[in-house]
């Protein structure tokens, strides 16, 4: 049925019971008017013959006939009868009805006390129609009897017929001409509103109109892009992130700074070896650069790093593959001590993570700060090819180094990626160098993070700290003729990850690893790889696992947590008590629980390749990821990678950035042991159907939601503001002005 004629059928039948219950209502109140205006006139009629009635009564019958024939004049008394108080007949007029017999009309007042003028009245069906009877008592003092009168209801019952005609048809009228009126009115004003609306998206707009307009014109070319671009290019991949390279940027090569480099040259007895280092940064970046080319920066901390580079301190790498160039950058011990341990790692690492580690900041450590900001924004300056570059900076190691790279280039595109969380404006505010950290970043066309929880602190922090105008709508700040966009882009993991086909079946990796470790083949595994840093909750994760154990005593000698740790950042102190507190905790909790063998918790220290992480992830019923805070966190997105047998169970932290992309996750706060402890039960008891659905559902968003998409839409943004920029370089405007017209 369209919809007009569903409409409209609808509106019958709700007027048709506005109707009926209209109409209900009028009847019992008219009927109850009647009632009142027929008794009141019994009354009068008997009290105007009371003289003779009373003079009769008793005495003369055919009198007292004579009189009750003529109180019946009155057209509507149809008949009348005087009783005596015992119910006896005294008189009535010929036409009285049978049916109504003093005894049997006195007997249904059930024994009312009658005063002198007290009337009674009810209406009975007789064959002949409705009547009204009426009984009205007569007596100097106590009543002598009482006089029934019978009315004629059929005028009510035609009067009654005449209103419900009248009504039910002004009705109609009303409500068809109602109905006609709103719809004529409906379609003006709609036809207005459209037109207006038509007029303001095509540029016309009426100024009522503008404050939505902006919203919508923005909304729709959002829309539009997105479609377009996610229809054209199917799943993201690096022949498409190339493509798009080439599309929006012109295949101007990125320059890529990070404080950590991709491959490290290490010097071992066997040789020079090249390790992958246990960093999300790496984990997330090396597939983009393997898919872009052009230049990493990074600092060159392996030992046989020197031995492999060119003269320009460039190595070709992946090796063998030799897609990129990696730019080594050297750094002594003061300043390896100042710029990396002291200020990244022991103030701002802390500051940005709400782990309860007080941050530290040294002034000598932040001169060392800035001095290599420079020297690495400075190696960036010698590998651009052009005055307007790419350059993608990398993490909280060079907060400064955007700006410096602003100076040195100003017509570069720059994005600033912070990989870990940006604090609330009340703890950034602690920082002494807290203006000049946003100050450095605000040098980036785009700053990125991972969640808009993020951007929305950094936009609250340049509200707090700087002299900037903010515009919230394009979550924007400027500052002078420049702009800088504050976006959220969730970072991932490359699909299909390549370790996943470098590793045996799912069912091989089960079973070796069992063997490998002495477990029984049957034997129940939990894991968690992490870098041994205090954000990453390790101890949380123990004590859950001994929580489980002892609320689930059917678990003691068949469950096993795999723990990864790679040693990071031993330089610091606390990172070192860190190391003995868990590799105590392990001891403790293997000492309660073991028995023969089996010890609950396997610690695997050390840094560890792909390939052994990625059969671990498929070895195991479960990953624990219990992070205090973490801006996103790549294991969980590496275990839901490593599944494509769809098996396995995600335990993961309420305060990583992934919990919001990975809801199909079990969610749990890792400081509430036992909440966690019920979530690994839970974990190791579900049914299979169940594990297939979630890890279907999150494989679906990690595949759609890959590092090459992270890495396109901003490259994509970056190309937006770098069209913005050369249209206002072209026509001589800021960019402000430009924005603002
Ligand atoms: P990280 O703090 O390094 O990253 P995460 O995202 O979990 O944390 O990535 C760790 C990476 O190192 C993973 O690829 C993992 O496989 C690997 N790894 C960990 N332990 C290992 C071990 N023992 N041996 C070998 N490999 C190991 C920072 C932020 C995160 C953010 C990433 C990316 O702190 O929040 O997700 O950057 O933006």
């Amino acid at each position: 049925m369209r919809p007009a004629a569903r409409f409209f059928l609808a509106l019958v039948i709700g007027l048709a019971a506005l109707v009926g219950v209209g109409y209900f209502v009028l009847a019992r109140t008219t009927q109850r008017w009647f009632d009142a205006d027929l008794a009141l006139r019994a009354q009068l009629a008997v009290t105007s013959a009371r003289q003779s009635l009373l003079r009769n009564w008793e005495v003369n019958r055919p009198r007292l006939r004579e009189t009750l024939t003529d109180m019946t004049r009155d057209e509507r008394i149809m008949s009348a009868a005087a009783c005596s108080m015992h119910g006896d007949l005294l008189a009535a007029t010929e036409t009285y009805p049978t049916e109504f017999s003093c005894r049997s009309v006195l007997d249904r007042m059930h024994g009312e006390a009658p005063g002198p003028t007290a009337a009674w009245s009810m209406t009975p069906e007789l064959p002949s129609g409705r009547v009204h009877l009426s009984v009205t008592f007569v007596g100097d003092g106590p009543p002598q009897g009482a006089v029934i009168l019978v009315h004629d209801l059929s005028y009510i019952d035609r009067r009654e017929a005449t209103t419900r005609n009248l009504l039910i048809s002004s009705f109609f009228v009303l409500a068809l001409g109602a109905s006609l009126i709103t719809a004529v009115a409906a379609r003006l004003a709609w036809r207005g509103w459209t037109s207006d609306l038509r007029r303001a998206l095509t540029g016309d707009a009426s100024s009522e109109f503008q404050p939505l307009l902006r919203d919508v014109r923005s909304l729709a070319a959002r829309l539009a892009s997105e479609q377009e671009r996610e229809a054209r290019g199917g799943l993201w991949s690096p022949e498409r992130l190339r493509a798009t390279l080439t599309q929006h940027v012109q295949g101007e090569r990125v320059v890529l700074l990070a404080n950590r480099e991709p491959y490290i040259h290490q010097r071992t007895d066997q040789g020079v070896e090249v390790w992958h280092p246990a960093s999300g940064l790496v984990t997330a970046l090396e597939p983009v650069m393997r898919a872009c080319s052009g230049v990493w920066v990074a600092h060159g901390s392996g030992t046989a790093d020197r031995e492999v580079v060119d003269e320009h301190d460039r190595v070709l790498v992946p090796p063998g593959e030799r897609s990129y160039a990696l730019r080594r950058v050297w750094l002594d011990e003061a300043e390896e001590n100042g710029y990396y341990y002291g200020f990244s790692n022991e103030g701002l690492w802390p500051l940005c993570h709400v782990a309860h580690t007080r941050p530290i900041f040294r002034a000598e450590d932040y001169d060392h700060y800035v001095k290599v900001n420079q020297r690495f924004a400075d190696a960036v300056c010698a590998e651009v090819d052009s005055d307007d570059p790419i350059v993608l900076v990398q993490d909280y190691h060079f907060a400064l180094a955007p700006r410096m790279l602003r100076e040195r280039l100003p017509r570069a595109t720059i994005i600033a990626f912070w990989h870990i969380p940006w604090p609330n404006a009340e703890r950034i505010g602690i920082c002494p160098w807290r203006d000049e950290l946003i100050s450095g970043l605000l040098g980036a066309s785009i700053v990125g993070f991972h969640t808009q929880q993020h951007c929305n602190n950094f936009i609250d922090s340049v509200d707090a700290f700087m002299e900037s105008r903010i515009d919230r709508e394009a979550s924007a700040v400027v500052q002078g003729a420049r702009r800088t966009l504050v976006r959220p882009y969730p970072i991932s993991v490359e699909w299909p990850v390549r370790w996943v086909e470098e590793v045996p079946s799912v069912a091989d990796c089960h079973a070796e690893v069992r063997r490998e470790l002495d477990l029984a083949p049957d034997a129940r595994l939990g894991v968690g790889v992490d870098r041994l840093d205090y954000t990453k909750g390790i101890e949380e994760r123990l004590l859950a696992v001994d929580q489980l154990l002892t609320r689930h005593p059917k678990l003691r000698g068949v469950f096993t947590f795999i723990q990864l740790a790679a040693p990071s950042r031993t330089k610091i102190a606390h990172y070192r008590e860190l190391d003995e507190r868990v590799e105590a905790l392990v001891e403790k909790i293997n000492a309660k629980w073991s028995s023969g063998t089996y010890r609950p918790i396997a610690l695997l220290r050390g840094h560890h390749e792909p390939t052994t992480v990625y059969r671990l992830y498929r070895a195991a019923d479960l990953c624990y990821v219990s992070s205090l805070h973490d801006g996103m966190n790549l294991v969980a997105k590496e275990f839901v990678a490593a599944r494509d047998d769809e098996r396995g169970v995600l335990v993961l932290s309420q305060f990583t950035g992934a919990a919001r992309d990975l809801t199909e996750a079990l969610i749990v706060n890792p400081y509430d042991l036992r909440q966690a402890a019920d979530a690994l039960a839970a974990a190791l008891d579900m049914p299979v159907i169940e594990q297939r659905e979630r890890m279907r559902s999150m494989r679906r968003l990690v595949s759609e939601f890959n590092v090459y998409r992270w890495a396109g839409r901003m490259l994509v943004d970056a190309a937006e503001v770098r069209r913005k920029e050369r249209l206002s370089g072209r026509f001589g405007m800021s960019l402000n002005q430009r924005e603002g017209a």
